[in-house]
Parts: C-alpha cells; sequence; structure tokens
C-alpha cells in the first residue's frame, strides 16, 4: 500500500511575513517534506530515511493515561450523597427562613457563586420573581438609595434568567446610583459593596446603554481608590479580584473553587451552605473523573497519537477541561463527552491544516469532509486517512448512541458543523499560502468559524435532553448569538496565541491584519481587539436577553464558553502549553478534593 504525495514547488511568499525567518523555516521544512516521494501506509513512520518532519514541535501532554486511570474515588461513596442529600434539605429551609430581603439576596448570591445553584433552581427562581415584582420591594430600594440592594437583585435577576418578569430596569438602577454617589461612605462596607455589585452588573450592559457604562466606570475608579487599609482583608481581596476579572466574565467551575475558599474566609458565613459547597464540589469533581478517565481510554485507544500523526497536541485533559468550561453541571456528562471528543479531533484537524498539510492535501481533505465518505479519501496520505476516519466514527457513534434514545437524527448538524469547519480552514491555508493578509473585518468573517466553537456548540444543543423535533429543525445555522461568542473565543484565542502562531508560521490573526490595515503598533492592534471584546461582550448580553426560551445548557453554554477561553489565553497559549496556569486549573477543578 503506497501513497505518493504531490510534489510542490517551493513557492516564494511575497508577503508582509515572508521576510521573517521563522516563515523561511515553515517553507524549509515543507521544502524538505516535499523530498517525499513515497510513503508506506503501514510503516510510514519507521522509515529510516525520513525526511524532518513538518512540526510545531508541541510538548507531549503532561497527563499520563496510567495517572488519570489511577486517580481516587474519594467522593463517590454513598454516606457522601447521603450527607449531601441533608445538607440540602437544611440549605432550602434556610431560603424559606429568610424574611430579610438584603439577606436574600446575599444568601441567592452566595449559592450562586458557591456553584451550588442547580440544586436550589426552583426555590431560586421563585424566590427572584416573588421579589422582582413587588413594586414595593423595588420602590424601597431605589427610593432608599440601596445601591447594594439593587445592583445585587439586578445581576441576579440576569443569572437566573428572570429579568423580563422584573420591575427593576437598567434606569432603575442608575437613579439609585446617582442618589447614591452623592453620599457614597468609602469607609462603610455597605456602600462599598454597593460600589462593588454596581460595577459587576456594569458588565451585564449592552449596547447603547452608555449611562450603565459610566456608572460603572465611575465606580471602578471609587473602588481602585478606596483605602484598603479600612476595611475587611476578605472584602478587599474580592474587590481584587473584581477589577482584575469581573464577575460575568468568570469560567464558572475555577470561580466557584476560588470563591468557596473566600466564603469560608468571610465573617459571617453559614457553616451549613460552607459544608455543602465543599461536599457537592468533591462529589461532582469525582463524577468528572469518571468522565475523564472513559475519555483518556477513548483517546488512547483511538491512537492517532500514536501514528503519523505524531505532529499534534495530544492535550486531552485539556479538552476535558473546556468541556467543563461548556457546562459543568453533572447532569450533563453526555455533552461533555462529546464536547471533548469533538475539540480533541478539532485540535488534531487544526494542526493538519496549520502545521503539517500541504495546500493541495488539504483541499483534498476538505473534499473528503464536505462528501462525508470515507470511500472518498483514496487520493488522501494516511494520516489524513487515519484522521478522517477517526473523525466519522466518532460523529456517527455520537449520534447513533443519542439516536437511541430520543429517536432523533443528529448527525446531518454536526457534520454541517464540520464541513463549515474544513472550508474556514482551507480559506485560512489558501491565505497563508499566498501570504496575503486581509483586512481586520474579513479575516473575522472567516476566523468565527476557524475558531471552532461551532461544532461543540451544536452538540451541546443537539444532546440536550429537552431536544425536540421542532427545536432540532429550527437549529439555525448560525445565529447572531453563535458569532457573537464564538467571534469572542477568537480574539482572546489571537490576542493568546498569534505571536507565537506568527513565529511559526500561520496565517496573520485579528492583531497583524489590523496592524497591516490601519498601520499601527503592536501595542495598538492588542488594545483595539480589547475594545471589540467588550463591544462583543455586549452583543453577546444582548442576544442572550432576547433568548430565553432557547434549551438551556446551550444557551449557558454560550456565554461559559467565552468566559473559559480568558482562563486559557490570558497573555499566552495555556492549551497547547500544558504546563502552563492551566495546569494548576485543571488540579483545581478536576483533580485535587477541597480538604474540610
Ligand atoms: C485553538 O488552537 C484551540 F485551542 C483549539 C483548536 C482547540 C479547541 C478549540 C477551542 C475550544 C477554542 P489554535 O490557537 O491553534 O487555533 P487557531 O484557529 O488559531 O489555529
Ligand atoms: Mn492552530
Ligand atoms: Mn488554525
Ligand atoms: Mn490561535
Ligand atoms: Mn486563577
Amino acid at each position: 500500500l503506497y501513497v505518493s504525495l504531490p510534489l510542490r514547488p517551493f513557492s516564494k511568499k511575497p508577503s508582509l511575513l515572508s521576510s521573517s525567518s521563522s516563515q523561511r523555516l515553515k517553507s524549509h521544512r515543507r521544502l524538505l517534506a516535499d523530498f517525499r516521494p513515497l510513503c508506506c501506509l503501514s510503516t510510514a513512520s519507521a522509515v529510516s530515511s525520513a525526511p524532518a518532519p513538518r512540526t510545531a514541535n508541541y510538548q507531549p501532554t503532561i497527563w499520563d493515561d496510567n495517572y488519570i486511570q489511577s486517580l481516587p474515588m474519594d467522593f463517590m461513596d454513598e454516606r457522601y450523597i447521603y450527607r449531601r442529600d441533608m445538607l440540602k434539605d437544611q440549605v432550602k429551609g434556610l431560603i424559606d427562613k429568610e424574611h430579610d430581603l438584603i439577606k436574600q439576596l446575599e444568601l441567592v448570591d452566595a449559592l450562586y457563586q458557591l456553584g451550588l445553584q442547580y440544586h436550589f433552581d426552583s426555590e431560586i427562581k421563585e424566590l427572584l420573581s416573588s421579589i422582582s415584582s413587588s413594586t414595593v420591594n423595588i420602590n424601597n430600594l431605589i427610593e432608599n438609595g440601596n445601591l447594594h440592594g439593587s445592583a445585587l437583585l439586578f445581576r441576579l435577576l440576569w443569572e437566573y434568567d428572570i429579568d423580563n418578569a422584573s420591575l427593576l430596569r437598567v434606569n432603575d438602577l442608575i437613579s439609585c446610583f446617582n442618589k447614591k454617589r452623592e453620599v457614597f461612605n468609602p469607609y462603610n462596607e455597605h456602600d462599598v459593596k454597593g460600589m462593588l455589585n454596581l460595577y459587576e452588573a456594569s458588565y451585564l450592559g449592552i449596547e447603547g446603554e452608555e449611562e450603565l457604562d459610566e456608572a460603572g466606570k465611575v465606580a471602578m475608579k471609587h473602588l481602585i481608590g478606596l483605602d484598603r487599609s479600612l476595611l475587611s482583608p476578605q472584602l478587599v481581596k474580592e474587590i481584587d479580584h473584581s477589577l482584575e476579572i469581573p464577575l460575568h466574565w468568570r469560567m464558572q467551575r475555577l470561580h466557584n473553587r476560588c470563591f468557596i475558599d473566600a466564603y469560608g474566609r468571610r465573617e459571617d458565613f453559614n457553616p451549613t451552605l460552607l459544608e455543602l459547597a465543599k461536599l457537592d464540589f468533591n462529589i461532582v469533581q469525582s463524577i468528572y473523573k469518571t468522565e475523564l478517565q472513559e475519555m483518556s481510554m477513548w483517546w488512547k485507544n483511538l491512537g492517532l497519537v500514536c501514528t503519523e500523526l505524531n505532529f499534534i497536541r495530544d492535550r486531552l485533559v485539556e479538552s476535558y477541561f473546556w468541556a467543563v468550561g461548556f457546562t459543568f453541571q453533572p447532569e450533563f456528562g453526555r455533552s461533555r463527552k462529546a464536547i471533548t471528543k469533538i475539540i480533541s479531533l478539532v485540535t488534531t484537524i487544526d494542526d493538519i491544516y496549520d502545521v503539517y498539510g500541504t495546500l493541495d492535501e488539504l483541499e483534498l481533505f476538505t473534499n473528503v469532509v464536505a462528501k462525508w465518505e470515507i470511500d472518498a479519501s483514496q487520493q488522501l496520505p494516511n494520516y489524513m486517512k487515519k484522521c478522517l476516519l477517526a473523525l466519522f466514527s466518532t460523529m456517527n457513534d455520537i449520534a447513533i448512541s443519542f439516536s437511541m434514545e430520543k429517536e432523533l437524527d443528529i448527525l446531518p448538524c454536526l457534520k454541517r458543523t464540520w464541513v463549515d469547519l474544513s472550508k474556514a480552514y482551507l480559506v485560512e491555508a489558501k491565505w497563508y499560502h499566498k501570504g496575503y493578509t486581509p483586512a481586520l473585518n474579513e479575516y473575522l468573517d472567516n476566523a468565527w468559524v476557524s475558531i471552532a466553537i461551532t461544532g461543540a456548540l451544536i452538540a451541546t444543543y443537539c444532546l440536550s435532553d429537552d431536544l425536540t423535533i421542532e427545536a432540532l429543525n429550527d437549529l439555525e445555522f448560525y445565529p447572531p448569538i453563535i458569532r457573537h461568542s464564538c467571534k469572542l473565543v477568537r480574539l482572546y484565542d489571537d490576542l493568546g496565541t498569534s505571536m507565537e502562531e506568527i513565529k511559526r508560521g500561520d496565517v496573520p490573526k485579528s492583531i497583524q491584519c489590523y496592524m497591516n490595515e490601519k498601520k499601527v503598533s503592536e501595542h495598538a492592534a492588542k488594545d483595539y481587539i480589547k475594545f471589540l471584546i467588550k463591544i462583543y461582550w455586549k452583543k453577546l448580553n444582548q442576544e442572550h436577553r432576547m433568548l430565553s426560551k432557547c434549551l438551556q445548557p446551550f444557551r449557558r453554554a454560550l456565554l461559559d464558553v467565552p468566559r473559559s477561553a480568558q482562563y486559557f489565553y490570558n497573555d499566552r497559549d495555556g492549551y497547547a502549553e500544558s504546563n502552563s496556569e492551566t495546569k494548576d486549573h485543571i488540579k483545581c477543578v478536576i483533580i485535587e478534593p477541597i480538604p474540610f
């Protein structure tokens, strides 16, 4: 079985980038690879005269499968579940018993930040609805200038998706703020918490809500200027954390883990709530470990890394962590597992397009994905066949096991995302080979697809327990809310990864496109991208407010995905560089239980 690889001439690229030494290096690697005339299907990697491989020199995974398989499942035991259920009943009692408006709101906020909200969905929704539909309550908050209460309520209504029924509007919040700002007392913790909540609430704004923006900026100034020595150390920590990254932008599970510690340091913490939070976190973590073990086994058996695809990023555990970022509630294991598989395959295919494939091969590959038939892959090199086989069979498996449960065929939808993705990848590959630098808008029109989030988002939609035939037929490819969410991830990814990508030899990313288009410095371009990120968050917020009836796990994922992206791509490529802060994040969410 021999496949001949097409010979490619060494093309000189007239681009802005072609002068860089790294670019020449990549071309040189490709040139060397071009001299490989024949490749034995079964022993390709063993050929002793094999040319220098095309590679990005990604480090191997730091997570050994043996290690994953031997993780202890400390909290699977019945007695923990029993204890948790007892604590849950006690907390329901707490919610019932509390009648002070501000204390009710603070309790609901603590439940949210501790990651316990999913146990008390109906109780909390009922409580918040009754609070927010009472004219007396709202008037009291506004007229008394209770900024802490009104900003907290505003944020909670958003988080629990009940803002439609609410009497509290942005205008009320602003008028409350205007009352308060005259008499703000920086030595009073209640006032300071009010500023903090207003600052947090300002991130929930949409385009056109300039007053909320302005109020948020004023609140930020107040928070920065506070005399920290006069506040409780715990409040200072929470303020500094918020100034670094607001609540609305945080990755949920990671925040829950941090907040459990923070809550335990508060002077007025509730011991029942804290015990429940720790125990529940550890129980859910054990579920994650079981899922991760299954995924690690799947990836190992798929065996892509041990073949001639050994140039790819081997990032199964990081992909699973991404999946937790999409959806963290324990009952969504099916989605998490599908997302993990999709992201691992996306990573593989992205590396084929960005690092290894030649343009001719990539065109063929794109066509085979569009046909979705393994038979069509005859002219392809072996490494591509292996990848396509893995792709088709994994997607088939996901769709078949779902159809056995729900009698709905989601395969066409999954397929569609791969076809669109590979086309977007090919566009970038062509740009790269031509040495073409698009304008920022032209780049983004393609790059929101090539960031490769659509597949996992559509899977989240399709694999929902509540999926109906109507919902499946209504699925659009792709509504603005998906585009905004993807665009945010793309912009975060470019901020974190494009410096290395350009050195390695890759298509110009948003920063470089903007630099080239506007003839500005890298620093100015990065500032512009950060500004765009704020705009896209507002667009996403707006679409999110309008989409209240949609399948819930999907609707939440649309926000949670860009949130997670920030943690991966915070000034570096924390996905490819697995030995970064990402490792600590994975440890605290998936590996290490919270000590009691
Ligand atoms: C992005 O890699 C990345 F992390 C991938 C493809 C894994 C899964 C993707 C997400 C869940 C975002 P890279 O920076 O190489 O992607 P681009 O598109 O810039 O080549
Ligand atoms: Mn890439
Ligand atoms: Mn790419
Ligand atoms: Mn990138
Ligand atoms: Mn952190």
